[in-house]
């Protein structure tokens, strides 16, 4: 059949690319529908001012190919969403990807035709196509999310999500600029629009903590360096939690004498990044050590801001990290200039988007732009947008919207629906992790796995229901053991109206997940259920 092939990937991003290659690699025909125009991903799409990566460039990368590391050179510690987008490029070239790729295809439905064993996938603009696998690399935070809010429409200026950003330059120069949301995208924008507009009004629910980036270009030195120490960082980047070359660390901040915690913090602090983040190990379990942490982070809020009646306002008093932890250039500071107003809405909620601007229960905010920084339906939301079908027509909605509560096993897989395979999936702890290192796990498991399927005539393979109740209990139970499951974020679904709370992120670090993993496949597919072809005389 002309348009059957081994397996379709969706999406052709960090997940997408490695997925492609690795099994056109392993010798079966792949073909990877992306609804976007090129590679790349959520960053072909979050173009927002001042996008930056939070993990250090040198590790936010594919790590399979040494030859592959050693090719490209990254210009600077946390690289921006342009030279990402750059990188993944050169990736898809250079692994020679593209030609089983089809852009401008939205996949609308994935159902699972019993009869014939395989996946019928059609896209938006109706073609259909046939596949043995159906793998998503559809990403976890790939669905941008608009409140509702009243009147929206009638705006008559420009608006836009951070997440879905223009790809022609927007213009900010003199105009008055209102952000909605103080997450990292609303963080690392924030500034940047402060750099251009007339007038900017951020809109801040909730006040966020925030280390800086510290972000600096690198000499050449620097590079050869870290090229000469790949192999090593490597090692450490496959069995540490974070998938960062930073080992688990063993110490508690509570227990920590106050001189040499102050040490460390201020340490963490001046080297910036995710370091802090990573200096104890108890910050998200222990109420006491995160209060340590969180005075230590609101007090430099209240060094850097020195507006008295604005400092306030700054102040977070949830739990330090258990909003995705967010780095900065200049965040706070940007409030000292006159020109950039903090709208507090706990004091004074937003009413409705009138055609000027923005009405909260106070008073009307004329602008000419308004941003969305308002973040994405994660984990689930994009899956969800799809039509998926597995067993007896069963969708994917069904499965987990109209179920009591989202199910996975291992995130890798679903029970009801065969031949399926989801890449940074929920219930994994990739989003929690160095993502691309994460990704590449994902990746070489799937692709381990096809390869059983193929060497001992598996037809199809899918998670038994009780292996998939057996791990969301165990990451449910993780999760409640931790103060992540106290604070309202996208981790918890909170973010969403009408979403059910979800603790949907494995939360035991990247190395037990490994060693999980392995071990399922070491016992035949533990936890699956595999149907075998008939084997004719
Ligand atoms: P986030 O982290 O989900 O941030 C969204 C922000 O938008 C956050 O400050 C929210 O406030 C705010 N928000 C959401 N809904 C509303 C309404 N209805 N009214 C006012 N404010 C609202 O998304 P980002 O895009 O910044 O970051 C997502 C991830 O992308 C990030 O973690 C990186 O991994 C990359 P809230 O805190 O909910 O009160």
């Amino acid at each position: 059949m002309a348009n059957h092939v081994d397996a379709i990937v969706i999406g052709a991003g960090f997940s997408g690319i490695y997925m492609t290659y690795k099994l056109r690699e392993e010798g079966f025909t792949v073909k990877t529908l992306e609804k976007a125009a090129g590679v790349g991903g959520v960053w072909f799409l979050a173009r927002y001012p001042g996008a930056r990566c939070d993990s250090d460039s040198i590790y936010y990368n594919y790590i399979f190919s040494e030859e592959l590391y050693k090719k490209w050179s990254w210009s600077s510690r946390f690289a921006a969403q342009d030279e990402i987008l750059s990188y993944l490029n050169f990736v898809a070239d250079e692994l020679d990807v593209k030609k089983e790729m089809q852009f401008n295809k939205e996949v609308k439905s994935a159902i699972w035709d019993e009869d014939q064993t395989k996946w019928l996938v059609t896209t938006a603009q109706g073609e259909v196509f046939t596949a043995t696998y159906l793998i998503s690399g559809v990403g976890c935070l790939s669905t941008s999310s608009i409140p509702n809010f009243q009147g929206r429409e009638s705006f008559k200026g420009e608006s836009y999500h951070t997440g879905n950003w223009p790809h022609t330059p927007v213009d900010l120069k003199g105009k008055r600029v209102g952000v909605i949301g103080t997450g990292s995208s609303g963080v690392q924008s924030i500034p940047v629009i402060a750099e251009e507009a007339k007038e900017v009004y951020v809109f801040q629910r909730t006040p966020q903590y925030s280390v800086p980036t510290r972000n600096r270009q690198f000499t050449e030195e620097e590079i050869a360096q870290f090229k000469e120490a790949f192999l090593d960082a490597r090692e450490i980047m496959l069995n540490s939690p974070s998938g960062l070359p930073i080992p688990r660390s063993t110490r508690s901040v509570v227990d920590t004498p106050e001189e040499e915690r102050i040490v460390i913090l201020e340490d963490a602090w001046e080297k910036g990044g995710m370091i802090l983040n990573n200096a104890f190990y108890d910050i998200v379990i222990d109420p006491k050590s995160n209060e340590l942490v969180s005075e230590f982070l609101r007090g430099k809020i209240r060094e850097k801001v020195k507006k008295s009646d604005v400092v306030e306002h700054l102040l977070p008093y949830y739990y330090y990290s258990t909003k995705r932890p967010i780095l900065d250039t200049n965040y706070h500071d940007t409030y000292n200039q006159d020109h950039v107003t903090l709208v507090n809405l706990r004091q004074q909620p937003i009413e409705c988007i009138t055609e000027n601007g923005i009405q909260t229960t106070e008073k009307e905010y004329p602008l000419d732009i308004i941003v969305f920084a308002t973040g994405y339906d994660a984990m689930t939301g994009t899956l969800l947008k799809l039509d998926i079908r597995g067993h007896n027509g069963v969708s994917l909605q069904e499965k987990w919207e109209k179920g009591a509560k989202v199910e996975t096993y291992l995130g890798l897989g679903l029970a009801g629906f065969p031949n399926f395979f989801t890449i940074t999936g929920p219930q994994s702890p990739s989003v929690l992790t160095n993502v691309p290192t994460a990704i590449e796990q994902h990746v070489e498991w799937i692709s381990d796995c096809l390869n059983y399927l193929r060497e001992h005539n598996v037809k199809t393979i899918e998670p038994t229901v009780e292996a998939e109740i057996q791990w969301s209990k165990q990451c449910t139970e993780i999760a409640n053991g931790t103060l992540f499951t106290k604070t309202e974020s996208w981790y918890t679904g909170s973010n969403i109206d009408g979403k059910s709370r979800d603790f949907l992120i494995y939360l035991n670090g990247l190395d037990n997940y490994r060693q999980l993993c392995n071990e399922v496949a070491e016992h035949g597919y533990k936890g699956y259920q595999l149907q075998y072809e008939e084997i004719k005389a």
